[in-house]
């Protein structure tokens, strides 16, 4: 039998940034609780909560100091119990995003592993004594800087992938495994539906930790053949489904997996082997990037379309995927991949139909369903975000770039993009918060916001809704096979999802100019972008066909 999420669509909320109950400027708990009509309205099945555990907020809360609680900042478990409920009254679920590669530094487990060299939490973590160099290995941090950071009371350094203040937990300890076990069950137990699994594919690492390479002009060396996709990791997620999930109906594991390759997709959410049921892979959210996401690149619509197929393909039999072009890590999908200006709502239709029309479980991340798009940033005092931070500061003091050039370096990729509050209303503060909120509101909030488009059948959030219900009612689009057409076209995304006896046809002009389409538009049109139709496909049009198979 199928499994339940075949037809669902997950929301992501950032509770930081998308409602504010008690004027502080930063959402919480009660805030979520009181937009849940809307949320319901839109017709998701998934809530997925960035971490809100009690947390220093060093990298907003992926750096977790006590995983069973809530931090004050959003509430209490008290609200945590009150958001479940409702959203569990109303038919939808909630799954928690789980952190566990590391914890922040503050956590006690790493308090006590610090305390000495004897401390019986010791091994949790990975301490190694100093080489010659200094650092134990070459490693660079994803957050800019050495992976590793002296602890000078015991004379050792720590590993950090991220920040310093994020060490990575030994998972060659099964003592760690052991109590990220108990504390997903202990989450289970309160009622959520399942865990969204940060940087999971990152747990099992080389224990040897030897130097990555370092190619000239880079500060650090790569070691990411040695900590991504480890020798352990199949066997680890494997323990863990079995220590958590194996005994429970209907719960979602979703791994963020960055580097994974289509043939370990197939392993991973292989439902016969017991590890995840989906994933994130990065390939089509970095094919803009060069070496470095703070380095663009060009890239070309076939290539694009060439990622997307090849997942379709490899996932088509065993195994399934996420669908998504936003999160809290990315920029803005409107500005990133379509046109924020002359022809917003027709790219930003455009995109989420071409994405929510594929074979896989769609992921919206909360404001891509109204279409919000980048911040319009001309300062390096309007970022928050610490690998922005951290990677302008290595910029102009370590490699001595002009700031300017640093700051334009950072502005289209960073996440902090993604982090402005949630845009309500063309109110103060687009109706995020009473206070000052912590990061500034997009100042095209008086035009792009949620109260603007609920009543206006053509807008990118009635536009959602049709592709959530089609999602909800088409088997062809659950499951129908994926076939692209026309690979090569520069312009134009076409391809068709088939069962036995009908199939969609997805047209899409990815560009401002008008183009010929060259492929049988005929049968019942059941979404498009735009009032009318033409011979030709307009400018970011898109057109879904329903065709009968004879
Ligand atoms: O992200 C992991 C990850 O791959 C990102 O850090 C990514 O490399 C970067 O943002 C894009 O260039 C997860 C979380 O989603 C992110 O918010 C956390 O900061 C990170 O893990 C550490 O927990």
């Amino acid at each position: 039998m199928a499994p339940w999420w075949i037809d669902a669509v997950v929301y992501q909320i950032y509770p930081r940034s998308f409602a504010d109950s008690d004027g502080d400027g930063t959402g919480d708990l009660r805030g979520i609780l009181s937009k849940l009509d809307y949320l319901q309205d839109l017709g998701v099945d998934v809530l997925w909560l960035s971490p809100i555990y009690p947390s220093p907020q060093a990298d907003n809360g992926y750096d977790i100091s006590d995983y069973r609680g809530i931090d004050p900042m959003f509430g209490t478990l008290e609200d945590f119990d009150a958001l479940l409920t409702d959203v569990h009254r109303r038919g939808m679920r909630l799954i928690m995003d789980l952190v566990v590669n590391h914890t922040s530094d503050e956590h006690p487990w790493f308090v006590d592993s610090r305390s000495s060299r004897d401390s019986p939490k010791r091994d949790w973590y990975w301490w190694r004594p100093a080489s010659a160099d200094g650092p134990p290995n070459n490693w660079g941090s994803i957050f800019s800087g050495s992976a590793w950071t002296l602890d000078e009371p015991t004379g050792e350094y720590f590993l950090h992938l991220f920040a310093r203040k994020q060490p990575d937990l030994n998972w060659e300890n099964p003592q760690v495994r052991e109590a990220v076990y108990a504390l997903m069950n202990w989450w289970l137990d309160r009622g959520v539906d399942g865990f969204r699994m940060d940087v999971i594919n990152l747990v099992s690492k080389d224990p040897h930790l030897p130097d990555g390479q370092k190619l000239p002009g880079d500060l650090y060396g790569d070691g990411s053949p040695y900590f991504r996709n480890g020798p352990r990791l199949h066997e680890f997620l494997h323990e863990m489904w079995e220590n958590t999930f194996a005994a429970r109906d209907e719960k979602l594991a979703v791994g963020e997996c960055h580097g994974t390759t289509v043939e370990m997709a197939r392993l991973l959410t292989d439902q016969d082997r017991g590890e995840l049921d989906m994933l994130f892979h990065f390939e089509h959210v970095e094919i803009d990037q060069a070496r470095i996401k703070w380095l663009p690149r060009e890239y070309t619509l076939p290539e694009l379309k060439e990622i997307f197929a090849r997942w379709q393909q490899g996932l088509a039999d065993v195994g399934w995927n996420t669908l998504y072009w936003d999160n809290h890590d990315q920029p803005r999908v409107v500005s990133r991949f379509g046109d924020d200006g002359a022809y917003w709502y027709e790219s930003a239709t455009l995109l989420a139909t071409v994405l929510h029309l594929h074979r896989g479980t769609p992921f919206i991340f909360q404001g891509e369903e109204i279409g919000m798009t980048n911040f319009p940033f001309t300062s390096i005092d309007q970022f928050h975000d610490v690998e922005s931070l951290n990677y302008y500061t290595q910029s102009v003091e370590v490699r001595g770039r002009d700031p300017q050039v640093a700051l334009s370096m950072i502005t289209p990729m960073s996440r902090d993009n993604a982090r402005t509050p949630m845009q309500w209303d063309d109110g103060p503060n687009a109706g995020f918060t009473k206070g000052t909120p912590w990061l500034a509101v997009n100042p095209n909030s008086d035009s792009i916001n949620a109260a603007a488009q609920v009543d206006d059948p053509r807008s990118v959030l009635a536009h959602y809704k049709r592709l959530i219900a089609l999602r909800h009612e088409d088997p062809v689009v659950q499951l129908g096979r994926f076939d692209l057409l026309l690979p090569d076209h520069p312009r134009l995304w076409a391809f068709t999802r088939s069962c036995e006896h009908s199939r969609l046809l997805v047209v899409a002009n990815v560009g401002g100019e008008a183009i010929d389409c060259d492929v049988d538009m005929t049968g019942e049109l059941v979404l498009t972008n735009y009032p009318d139709q033409a011979a030709q496909l307009r400018a970011w049009e898109v057109r879904v066909y329903r065709q009968e198979l004879p």
